[in-house]
């Protein structure tokens, strides 16, 4: 698929989850420098650029696609000619996906050493292959029994979720989003996908994260994010807020089932506050939401 195919994809969701977007986005620019048929390492880099702009367009939360974007770019502009831009992009771009990929299997040790008593409940919200690779391996360990997962209106994503980990033979009990905190006194531990992880720690994810973090802060829950650093806020937007996406209104009722002068709001992401946040758990180990930062000047160098 090309850059336009892959952006149509990404927009309409049916390319979804963070680092899957990112990971397509890097293989769009990857087949752009494949098939490029021009002359000139200034057309190529005109086009790349106008490329990488579509696909950072597609869709505002998920900082991931900013950065797998920014990854899979650089040096281009510095390359000698353009052939080795090309070559440059084309690595970058392999590289990335190694990286995204083989984050699950480090996250998933870290994550399931947090779970200290056997015989626990988790819950989860979305579809977050990051927080699934956490619970699986928790569930192998012998750490936790079963898990809960919402169903995550207005998408329900979490239909997507009882399916990966009911095939991984985890045990999961689909429950609707309003029932987390009726089953909340069941559970002793959170696992939550991340889109973005802002500088002060707060996480971004799914709608209804916040209120599945604040539940669980009153029965002392501890909620984990699980993040790869390549969905940190690089430096060059240190200290900014992603903007909270909004979908069109028919995620949530069909038009003609709409009553007269009756609104529709969808935004799909929500900002989850630090002190909800016991732990990020990322491919280089957990993190307290204070180091955010530290860690983003480290592994986001130059983004
Ligand atoms: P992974 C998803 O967003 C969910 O918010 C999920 O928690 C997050 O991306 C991270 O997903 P959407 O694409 O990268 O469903 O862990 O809107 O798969």
């Amino acid at each position: 698929m090309n850059v336009e195919e892959i952006s149509i994809k990404i927009q309409d969701m049916t390319i979804r989850g963070a680092g899957r977007i990112a990971r397509y986005a890097a293989k769009a620019l990857k087949d752009y420098s494949e098939t490029f048929n021009g002359q000139s390492q200034e057309e190529f880099i005109l086009g790349l650029d106008k490329a990488a702009a579509r696909l950072i367009s597609t869709r505002p939360t998920a900082i991931s696609l900013f950065n797998g974007v920014q990854i899979t770019i650089r040096g281009a502009k510095e390359s000698s000619d353009l052939n080795s831009a090309r070559d440059l992009v084309i690595k970058n771009a392999d590289a990335f996906c190694e990286l995204s990929n083989s984050a699950y299997d480090k996250m998933a040790s870290y994550g399931s050493n947090l779970v200290q008593e056997p015989n626990m409940m988790a819950i989860t919200i979305c579809n977050s292959t990051a927080a699934i690779s956490v619970i699986k391996a928790a569930f192998q360990a012998g750490k936790i029994t079963g898990v809960y997962a919402c169903e995550t209106r207005p998408k329900n994503q979490g239909l997507i979720t009882i399916r990966e980990l009911a095939e991984a033979g985890v045990p999961v009990t689909l429950i609707v989003d309003s029932a987390m905190r009726y089953v909340m006194p069941e559970v002793s531990i959170a696992f939550i996908g991340t889109d973005s992880l802002e500088s002060d720690g707060s996480v971004i994810n799914k709608i209804g994260t916040q209120v599945l973090a604040a539940t669980a802060r009153d029965f002392e829950v501890p909620v984990y994010a699980c993040a790869e650093t390549y969905k940190f806020l690089p430096p060059s937007k240190a200290g900014q807020r992603v903007q909270i996406e909004l979908r069109p209104i028919e995620e949530i009722i069909a038009p003609e089932d709409l009553p007269e002068n009756v609104e529709v709001y969808n935004p799909v992401f929500d900002r989850v506050h630090p002190s909800l946040i016991t732990g990020i758990i990322t491919e280089i180990g957990v993190i307290r939401p204070s180091e955010v930062s530290e860690i983003s000047e480290k592994y986001l160098e130059g983004i």
